[in-house]
């Protein structure tokens, strides 16, 4: 046995938790309390608990719908509920925030009366992709977290409508094949990947860039016809064969905005969710979904807008509201915006 035999075969990894990186990246602001550190310490935390109960959902009688409908008239599936009170309770104790708002909650999600408020607001998305539970296909939870704009006491509609130019923080955790938690405080997006063995969120994906331009495109292409001509110009324009590859693109699309969000900002290439005749506005919620994911774009080196104008610029009017979207790789959606405008 070679004498270096301890440090060649057991040498250890070098390890970065998610904990210690957000109190790294803590430290390098005078004047920073810790509130930051605890708040996605609790979220961890959560994301944990979530991911328990999803890798076992096939095992368990918490598959299928509950009978009551979410406020967008959805039959609720029971892990969403799961989801949703998990992180509602995770978060609602620990002093760092002072409301919240949930895609598959009414309104505003009160801090108890008897914990103390704290000064940043949270948004979630507790399981997005949801209707994809029982095909054991990759689902996840969105978040946004803004500091409040009110003084004191529980926090308001006003702290929660605020523009994404606004935001602290934003990230997701992702249930697939592993389960990551990909985040940013606008210093970069960072992924860190659940190690079930030791229960850490490890860092495995530092400063990620979304690729200048990509192959591939992301979009529910059943619902073409109902398109107006600009939108199916876009489309069009991408099956004609890139220069750049000799094919066309490829058309990826897994029904999950979070999980496609993933794969973009690996591989490159573009999401979008237009609108249609009948959805003016497209399905996708403005402050749940699209404007963390647009953070965490811009973040990446990459672009999101809704067709006119950047997603970060829009003033939420209302908690509950839907945007069309579009987000990638930078040239792809300067690609869009071209089409679109013309
Ligand atoms: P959800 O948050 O209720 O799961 O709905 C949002 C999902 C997105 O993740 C996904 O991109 C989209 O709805 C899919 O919609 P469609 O089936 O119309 O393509
Ligand atoms: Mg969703």
């Amino acid at each position: 046995m070679p004498t270096d035999y301890y440090s060649e075969v057991l040498s250890p990894p070098k390890l970065m938790t998610l904990e210690r990186h957000i109190v790294e990246g803590e430290r390098r602001h005078p004047g920073a309390t810790g509130t930051f550190t605890g708040l996605l310490a609790d979220l961890s935390l959560a994301a944990k608990v979530v991911w328990k109960e999803v890798s076992k959902a096939g095992l368990v009688n918490i598959l299928g719908a509950t009978d009551d409908e979410n406020v967008h008239g959805e039959i609720r599936k029971k892990l969403d509920v799961y989801a949703n009170e998990t992180i509602y309770h995770a978060m609602d104790h620990g002093g760092h925030l002072c409301v919240m708002a949930s895609e598959e909650s009414g309104g505003l999600l009160k801090i108890p009366d008897q914990y103390p408020k704290g000064k940043y607001v949270m948004l979630f998305d507790p399981l997005d992709g949801s209707a994809n539970i029982d095909a054991n296909i990759t689902i996840g939870t969105i978040f946004s977290i803004f500091r409040r704009k009110s003084e004191s006491g529980d926090g308001t509609i006003e702290d929660l409508l605020q523009p994404g130019n606004q935001l602290a923080a934003a990230g997701y955790i992702l249930y697939g094949s592993s389960t990551m938690f990909v985040y940013s405080t606008g210093s970069g997006v960072h992924g860190f990947t659940l190690d079930p063995s030791v229960g850490e969120f490890l860092l495995s994906n530092e400063n990620m860039h979304i690729p200048e331009k990509g192959k591939e495109y992301s979009v529910n292409e059943g619902n073409y016809n109902k398109w107006d001509k600009k939108v199916q110009r876009v489309f069009d324009y991408f099956k004609e064969i890139d220069p750049a590859t000799n094919r066309p693109y490829s058309l990826r699309y897994i029904g999950t905005m979070v999980a496609d969000f993933h794969r973009i900002l690996l591989y490159g290439g573009f999401f979008a969710y237009p609108p249609d005749m009948k959805n003016t506005e497209g399905k996708l919620r403005l402050t749940y979904e699209c404007i963390p994911l647009s953070f965490l774009a811009e973040q990446a080196g990459g672009k999101a807008i809704d067709g006119e104008m950047r997603i970060l610029d829009k003033q939420p009017m209302d908690i509950h509201q839907r945007t069309p979207i579009y987000f990638g790789s930078k040239e792809d959606i300067e690609t869009v915006e071209r089409l679109l405008g013309g």
